[in-house]
């Protein structure tokens, strides 16, 4: 069973678009509100997914959230994207063949800059997914291209990454344990659209860049010294 889990902070705008858009191409759709006060929960049941309650606020917590329902599934297969439209769910089949096919365990919706509508995102935010996946090389060897939120798993290879983080560090704690447990791993270029509704919460105010970037570079450097003392220790 392959199961889309869609973490969702006031996006009653997006919801429905997001939830009916990827509905063809998986089994079930979860949307985890994360305590929304608008109506994203109930546009995204009448769009036709399951809505499960993370009340504490932060994008890992929601998509841990997410994770757990979709276990209680038994699915098969992951599939994660954000909830404002910026991701394209016609994306989602190239995202989704090659671990239906076996070659793959993880695929990564690159974003690039020929794939990313003008204005979808901030210079910032472009700096930091630029930024992020260098510092990652120094700190573990790890190569990626991008922190991407539209991403698909099998569901073993979640099973061993043991996420834990419920902040904006998740997606790089993700994808360092990937790299640790070798995950066979394809990057796949997808497009990037401007959010299509509401509002921005990371990227489009100061503040929430500021806090999402300390973050994510916390998390980095705590891979870094783990790295190292696995070095050092000679294990
Ligand atoms: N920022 C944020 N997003 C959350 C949270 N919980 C769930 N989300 C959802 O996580 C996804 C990513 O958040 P976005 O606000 O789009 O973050 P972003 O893409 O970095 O930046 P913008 O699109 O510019 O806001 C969206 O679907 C949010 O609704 C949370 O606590 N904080
Ligand atoms: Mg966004």
């Amino acid at each position: 069973m392959i199961v889309a889990v869609i973490p969702a902070l006031n996006e009653e705008a997006n919801v429905a678009d997001v939830v009916r858009g990827v509905g063809p191409h998986v089994d079930r759709v979860i949307v985890s509100d994360n305590g929304s006060w608008d109506a994203t929960a109930e546009r995204a049941r009448r769009a036709g997914a399951e809505v499960v309650l993370e009340p504490q606020r932060g994008y890992g917590a929601a998509c841990l959230t997410g994770i757990a329902r979709a276990r209680e599934l038994d699915a098969d297969v992951v599939l994660f994207l954000d909830c404002d439209g910026s991701d394209d769910p016609e994306d989602a089949p190239r995202l989704l063949s090659p671990i239906l096919e076996g070659v793959a365990d993880l695929t990564l919706g690159v974003r690039t800059s020929e794939s990313t509508e003008p204005g979808a995102m901030t210079p910032v935010q472009r700096f930091g997914n630029w930024l992020a996946p260098r510092l990652m090389h120094l700190a573990t060897g790890a190569r990626y291209r991008d922190l991407p939120p539209f991403k698909a798993i099998r569901r073993s290879s979640l099973d061993l990454l043991g996420l834990a983080d419920r902040g904006y560090g998740f997606t790089v704690e993700f994808l360092f344990r990937a790299h640790a447990e070798r995950l066979r791993t394809q990057e796949i270029v997808v497009a990037c659209r401007a959010r299509s509704g509401g509002k921005s919460k990371i990227s489009g105010t100061v503040r929430g860049s500021v806090r999402a970037g300390g973050k994510i570079i916390a998390v980095i450097a705590r891979h870094a010294l783990r790295s190292r003392s696995r070095i050092g220790s000679g294990g």
